[in-house]
Formats: structure tokens, sequence, C-alpha cells
């Protein structure tokens, strides 16, 4: 990886992905791992998981001091999640277009966000903002084990 990636220049990064309580209550869950599997990243964790106060309000500690803060931290804890790591070349950025715009009436149709929300307080899904916050989140929402290294057999037919 490291030797390509400095060869090219493309770097392989790490992306934490969740999907919100409103994307698991309303049955997105399939259809929102499929846009990434047939994009044709590689998921490297994956799990349902139920998300303590103390560890929504430390992922969004960049928020504290706005008014919607209680209520996203709410939001966040109302029902399970689902928690995701992903890897590949770009896919910080790549994974943000997939999903888009914060505002769901902002989002264009085809993105996650443009396809199935309507407001940013239920905008479904959870992307990081660079390749920094990805390590940090997978750090903070997965346990050591969790994350798995693996070669996916299709490797050869999406990246030369
Ligand atoms: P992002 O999720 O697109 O990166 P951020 O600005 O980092 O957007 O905000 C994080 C999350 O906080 C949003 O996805 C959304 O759930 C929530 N949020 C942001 N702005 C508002 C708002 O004005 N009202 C309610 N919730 C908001």
């Amino acid at each position: 990886h490291l030797v390509a990636s400095m060869v090219t220049g493309e770097q392989v990064e790490e992306t934490y992905i969740m999907i919100k309580p409103d994307g698991v209550q309303r049955g997105l869950v399939g259809e929102i791992i499929s846009r990434f599997e047939k994009k044709g990243f590689k998921l490297t964790g994956l799990k349902l998981f139920q998300c303590p106060q103390e560890l929504a309000e430390v992922h969004y500690e960049e928020l504290k001091s706005k008014s919607f803060f209680p209520k996203l931290i709410g939001y966040i804890t109302s029902g399970p999640v689902v928690c995701m790591a992903w890897e590949g070349v770009g896919v910080v950025a790549s994974a943000r277009k997939l999903i888009g715009s914060t505002n769901p009436l902002d989002a264009a149709p085809g993105t996650i966000r443009g396809d199935f929300a309507v407001q940013t307080g239920r905008n479904v899904v959870h992307g990081s903002d660079s390749p920094e916050n990805g390590k940090r989140e997978i750090g903070l929402w997965f346990k050591e084990g969790e994350v798995i290294q693996w070669t996916p057999a299709i490797a050869p037919w999406l990246k030369e």
C-alpha cells in the first residue's frame, strides 16, 4: 500500500461512517452500506451499537457551543447506530460526496442525504471530514480487534 501510494501520490485513507438512529429506524441500513460497497471501498469495521451520552459528546465536541448540541446528542443516542470503518484511496472526500450536503435539502439527488432525508437534524448518516478525523473517530467508536485488515478477492478489478 505505502509504496504504491508514494509512487502515484494517491493516499490510502480510513473514514468513519455511521448510520444514525433515523437511518436504522427507517430500514436504510442495507441501502446505505450497499452504496459504499458498490463504489469499491473496503469495509474494515461494522457493528450495531447503542451510543452512550459521553461518547456522543466526545464525537461531536467541536459542536459543543452550538445551540443545537443538546438535541444532537439526544438524537444520536436515541436508538442504535451502525458504526463502520471504510478504507480506500481518497475515501474520506469520496464518502462525503456519496453522503451529500449537511442540509439534505441542499444535497444533490443521488447522494444518500439527497435521496433519503429532508432535515439537517435527521440527516441519516455521518462521514468523517478529514483523514485525521477518520482515524480519530475509528479510534473512538471501535475497540482494538474490531477493525479488520483483509484483502478483498476483487482488489485487482478495482485498482490497476
Ligand atoms: P456533517 O455531518 O455534514 O459533517 P457538521 O456541520 O459537522 O455536518 O454537523 C454535524 C451534525 O450535527 C450534522 O450532520 C447534523 O446531524 C447536526 N447539525 C448540524 N447543524 C445542525 C443544525 O443547524 N440543526 C440541527 N442539527 C445540526
